[in-house]
């Protein structure tokens, strides 16, 4: 299968996103949708719990989020090392990176609630801000049922100062969202099984709520950092190991 990444390549460096449809065959797509299926059975219930976030945590049909998922299952770390994942951030990110963080990302439908309005880049902590995040639909994915939404040039313009949410699984949103060139240029993007969104570190980026009565919205979200970005790994455990508190102290995790 030819890997010729070069039209998402401009788009990426133009837009700060790019959408590669069908970037899995429907084979190579089911076969995910099978590994998640197989770890939320398996897996799911032997992991801590603040590496799995549920909208209820008492309601099993709610859960929204699986995050550090190549730290459980040799499946998962497969698919961020090494895949054509990989080979894709490589050629967006000119040069070698570092897989970090591959997440199921489920809106479950009545209760997903909005992703705040924010950067990656800022929760990653890195110098310079190079990375990325590639979104792998497993489902259907539109207006109604909280699609992606990019805000078209924002990776061009730096990081924007944030402060905490309530959404459990993205506690920082942007504080002054909403000025007429976000909205100007706000994108959003329906995704079918199969489909790759994938953008910048500095992008803005949001998702409404869900309020279908049936229609889940499921992807997998992967973060790749290029070599050259250097980690405050000290602030990022310490902020992980924080916020892991002050959601178990809330009754949330
Ligand atoms: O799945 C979503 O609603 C948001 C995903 C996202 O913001 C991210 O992975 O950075």
């Amino acid at each position: 299968m030819s890997e010729d990444f070069s039209e998402a390549k401009e788009s990426f460096d133009n837009d700060g996103f790019a959408v590669i449809r069908n970037f899995l065959s429907p084979d190579e797509t089911e076969d995910v949708q099978a590994n998640v299926a197989r770890y939320i059975a398996e897996i799911v219930p032997r992991i801590p719990r603040e590496h799995a976030f549920y909208e209820d945590k008492d309601d099993p049909e709610t859960l929204k989020q699986l995050p550090r998922m190549e730290e459980y299952d040799d499946y998962f770390e497969s698919l961020l090392h090494g895949s054509k994942f990989e080979r894709l951030s490589e050629v967006l990110l000119d040069g070698p990176v570092l897989g970090r963080n591959l997440q199921y990302l489920r809106k479950p439908a009545r209760v997903g609630l909005p992703t705040p309005p924010h950067q990656d880049g800022y929760y990653f902590n890195v110098t310079p801000c190079e990375g990325l995040t590639a979104w792998f639909s497993l489902g259907h994915a539109d207006e109604e049922n909280g699609c992606l939404r990019y805000i078209r040039g924002s990776h061009k313009k730096g990081l924007r100062p944030h402060a905490r949410t309530q959404t459990l699984g993205f506690s920082q949103g942007i504080t002054d969202f909403g000025q007429p060139d976000d909205l100007e240029n706000e994108v959003a993007f329906t995704a079918g099984p199969g489909d790759l969104l994938v953008h910048h570190a500095v992008t803005v980026h949001r998702a409404d709520d869900n309020p279908s009565e049936t229609r889940d919205r499921p992807a997998i979200g992967f973060v790749y950092l290029s070599e050259r970005a250097k980690e405050d790994r000290e602030a990022v455990e310490a902020y992980r190991k924080k916020l892991a508190e002050d959601l178990a102290s809330q009754g949330k995790i």
